[in-house]
């Protein structure tokens, strides 16, 4: 049989569990090895195209694709392994792989751990710390052991209920669901659970289809390529462990009975239950198949989730909202927030181009991506000068202004800002000096260094730095990577009420491995109309307009009314608001 071909994001996995064993193998995270993957897999994310459709001559022949890992990526294509890679798992426990993700873990580290101390997974890591083994390898003390378990404690590595990062959930999920609804007998398929309400962390993916024919639909689900093991197959609900390691329940309904199945498994439990507890106070029962009448089991809404939340006297709650923390109660009496949707973001205030060492798109490329989005305004925003290797001195600013100025005239119906990505400095300082930067349209400013000050100092350099007049927004304000890095400590109220004072937004950036700033602070400032919010891509490709979506569902679930989302705004109301604080 012939193989499926395998997706770019397939073959970015597969790549990225390499880089990790390769990092083991190499003993460092740095080298020269691993760089090369690294920049195979930005090659691969940016390709345009199915990689799976390259000869290896075309492979050899992309910008940061070597013969190696061309070769490395043919095999996976053809044949759906690569030798390299189950050599390095024979050789490798895969816990090893969990621990490498603990900030302050190093290869090195985590292979002298289980060499000397047998430590294989980070329950056994969490076990030696108890019990104070860690502190008498080389370079250890009992201060490290406290930072490791508290480390381990904040990114929720628990082997028991491992969660996976939204970003490694996503793409996986919306191919699953690609594949499904190219079948005829798919009437409608989604997502649902966690990762429709957007948590950061997704325990397992749940996905509901609606067909007349669930024999056919659950056949095709077992032979989809994603599928690495069976665990469940039954006549409507197949689950299995994907290819990613993640587990995937796959549910078939009829078509009326879609919505209540779509509800049932989007969740949140806490509130499903709310909703069952509304529908039981009006003699009706609500289960994963309708809302119904308990006496005669009549059906009184089931093919919509609009349909049901209207039976029940609700208005409509979207997804990232459904957490019963109050959105039954404002439901009810038609007070939800308005939040922002998709349509009403109109600018996109913090993109990279080449221009940034790590941009992979051309600012060409960039703007014709933005105007095609029908963006009305966006703002180019490299890395300042004091990002290592990445950022750009001043003649590079100016330069890249003129070439700025040149397309303006290309899209008379865009505003394109020159802005810049400032970098917080350890004491609140920033790039450039204030001359050059008032020079800017725009700023965001950001921390990219020195995460581990304590809350007082780290908060008080972010205020500082929002006390700047050319400093327009903060971005992705906790620094953290979900899954890899935790947030900075931060008194966040502290920083809302400078939001507030100085003018300054938040930036909720859309990258899928930052959602930053989270939705949960975002909710505890719920009712603040002085503190606005903008919502970001950080696109360093044309692909990652997409962010905006991602950061829309942000806002959403931390209840920002659509009017606090400062480039929702049109583009005069926008720029006047920027220019105020600039002056
Ligand atoms: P996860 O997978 O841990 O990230 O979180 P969810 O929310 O996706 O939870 P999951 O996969 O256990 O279940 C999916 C949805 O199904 C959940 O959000 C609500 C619904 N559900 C599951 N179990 C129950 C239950 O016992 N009662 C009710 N009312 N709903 C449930
Ligand atoms: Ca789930
Ligand atoms: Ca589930
Ligand atoms: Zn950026």
């Amino acid at each position: 049989m012939a193989r499926r071909k395998p997706t770019n994001d397939e073959v970015v996995r597969v790549l990225r569990e390499l880089i990790e064993y390769e990092k083991l193998e190499e003993g460092s995270a740095q080298s020269f090895r691993v760089r090369a993957y690294e920049k195979a897999v930005d090659a691969v994310r940016s390709l345009g195209r199915d990689v799976a459709d390259l000869s290896l001559e075309e492979l050899r022949a992309v910008d940061g694709i070597g013969d190696h890992i061309a070769r490395r990526i043919r095999a996976y294509v053809e044949t759906g392994r690569i030798d390299r890679l189950e050599e390095l798992r024979a050789k490798y426990p895969p816990g090893l792989l969990e621990l490498l993700k603990i900030p302050g873990l190093g290869p090195k580290t985590v292979l002298r751990l289980w060499n000397e101390l047998g430590v294989a997974t980070v329950d056994d890591l969490r076990r030696a710390l108890d019990e104070h083994r860690v502190r008498e390898l080389p370079r250890m003390s009992e201060r490290m052991e406290a930072k490791l378990a508290k480390a381990i404690e904040r990114l929720g590595l628990h082997a028991e209920e491992h969660r996976f990062p939204i970003g490694e959930a996503l793409p996986l999920a919306e191919e699953l669901v690609a594949e499904l609804r190219g079948l005829d007998a798919v009437v409608e398929v989604a997502y649902a659970g966690s990762l429709r309400r957007f948590r950061d962390t997704i325990g397992d993916l749940d996905v509901v289809v609606a067909s007349r024919d669930p024999a056919t639909v659950m056949a095709a689900v077992r032979e989809l390529p994603q599928v690495d093991e069976l665990l469940l197959s039954g006549e409507t609900k197949t689950s299995f462990v994907a290819t990613a390691g993640m587990q995937v329940d796959v549910r078939v309904v009829e078509p009326e009975q879609y919505g209540a199945a779509l509800l049932y498994f989007t969740g949140s439990k806490a509130h499903n239950i709310r909703l069952r507890q509304l529908a039981i106070e009006r003699s009706w029962t609500l289960n994963e198949y309708a809302l119904a009448d308990a006496d005669t089991g009549e059906v009184v809404a089931s093919r919509t989730e609009e349909d049901i939340y209207e039976a029940l006297g609700l208005s409509f709650v979207l997804p990232p909202l459904r957490e019963d923390r109050g959105e039954i109660e404002a439901a009810l009496e038609g007070t939800l927030p308005e939040v922002v949707t998709d349509a009403d973001v109109i600018g996109d205030l913090h993109v990279h181009t080449t221009w940034s060492g790590d941009g992979r798109s051309s600012l060409a490329e960039i703007l014709e991506a933005a105007h095609r989005r029908g963006l009305r305004y966006v703002a180019i925003t490299e890395h300042g000068e004091n990002l290592t290797i990445n950022g750009l001195d001043r003649d590079r600013v100016l330069a890249e202004r003129e070439e700025i100025e040149a397309f303006r005239e290309r899209y008379p119906d865009m505003v394109i800002l020159h802005g810049s990505e400032l970098n917080i400095g350890r004491d609140g300082g920033l790039d450039y000096d204030d001359e050059f930067l008032a020079g800017f349209d725009w700023c965001v400013a950001s921390v990219h260094s020195h995460f581990d000050l304590p809350q007082a100092e780290q908060t008080e350099r972010i205020v500082t730095a929002m006390h700047h007049p050319a400093v327009n927004a903060v971005g992705h304000l906790t620094g953290r990577l979900i899954g890899t890095r935790p947030g900075i400590e931060l008194d966040f109220a502290a920083i809302a009420d400078a939001a507030a004072a100085t003018g300054t937004a938040l930036e909720i950036n859309g990258h899928l491995s930052r959602l930053d700033v989270p939705a949960d602070l975002l909710w505890t400032v719920r009712d603040r109309d002085d503190v606005l919010v903008v919502i970001d891509s950080d696109a360093h490709h044309v692909s990652d307009f997409e962010n905006l979506r991602y950061g829309v569902r942000v806002a959403q679930r931390g209840w920002v009314a659509r009017d606090r989302v400062v480039n929702t705004w049109p583009p005069r109301r926008f720029l006047a608001w920027a220019r105020r604080k600039r002056r």
